[in-house]
């Protein structure tokens, strides 16, 4: 079999996802860990694998792969191993309307959070704001550079902190109710809704603790323990290198209390 590689960040997000594919499918891969915090994903050596310079990216023989969703679906159509995608059409759609949902509307929202509290800070106080000015300037996509000095300078406005809050908010509450639906998020087989979703919510009880908690969203928490218990999904949390691989292990709890509003937010990291 041709040799695949991922290039990925910490196991989850957008890294997470072709990961989470992939173990649950079996196929052995080479993992080649891009520290986003000290900018790999800009240099030429990675570059060369995807001139955009955003992770991740997968290459099998001589194929180049990017999109994390889109890379899921080549995982689950190209290898033996489990079927992450049933053969009902009404299915097919749902695992779709949600990953869609999650990938355009969700995540980006979660990923604002992350990048104000975490990635910004981290990496300022890691490299320094002139050495930060230069990498920013290498960064090939002009959006990438905008979302890095806003995370690195603080220039995230209320109003748009505010609306991923209430994004987030909406979002916590449909997944809630989905979940109430069936064991599963889009069908009643374990699929890539429920890999993309539990990359995505995992940190909810941590980033969010007043919106996912054992009292209002008992079905979500039952839904992030589950996976969290796969093996393939402990496999994925061997790859993490950063404090962030820790912060999973809050569902090995049986209960998480509700606590306050203020409390959280700033481990919500992608
Ligand atoms: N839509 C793309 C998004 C890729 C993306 O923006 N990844 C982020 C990390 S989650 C990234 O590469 N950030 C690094 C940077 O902007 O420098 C996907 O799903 O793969």
């Amino acid at each position: 079999m041709a040799q695949v590689t991922l290039y990925h960040w910490e196991p989850n997000a957008n890294s997470g996802k072709p990961m989470l594919a992939l173990m649950e499918k079996g196929v052995q891969f080479d993992s080649h860990y891009i520290d986003m915090l000290n900018f790999d994903q800009h240099k030429p050596e990675y570059l060369a694998i995807n001139p955009q310079g955003t992770i991740p990216a997968m290459t099998h023989g001589t194929r180049v792969l990017v999109e994390s969703t889109a890379i899921m679906e080549y995982v689950n159509a190209e290898f033996d191993g489990p079927d992450l995608m049933p053969a009902n059409a009404q299915d097919r759609w749902r695992i779709r309307w949600w990953m869609k949902f999650m990938d355009q509307w969700l995540a980006p929202s979660f990923s604002m959070f992350g990048w104000k509290f975490f990635v910004g800070p981290n990496a300022l106080a890691a490299h320094g704001q002139d050495k930060i000015e230069a990498q920013i300037a290498r960064i090939p996509l002009p959006e990438r550079q905008t979302a890095w000095r806003k995370a690195v300078f603080g220039l995230f406005s209320e109003a748009e902190m505010a609306e991923s809050g209430r994004r987030i908010g909406v979002g916590i509450q449909m997944l809630e109710a989905e979940l109430g639906k069936r064991e599963w998020l889009a069908s009643d087989q374990y699929s890539l809704a429920d890999v993309n979703g539990f990359n995505l919510a995992y940190a909810m009880p941590l980033s969010q603790p007043h919106l996912a908690n054992d009292e209002v969203t008992p079905n979500i928490m039952r839904w992030l323990r589950a996976i969290y218990r796969r093996p393939a999904t402990r496999e994925c949390w061997k790859l993490g290198r950063t404090p962030m691989a820790s912060r999973v292990e809050i569902l090995e709890q049986d209960y998480i209390p509700p606590r306050d509003e203020s409390e959280g937010i700033s481990s919500g990291v992608r």
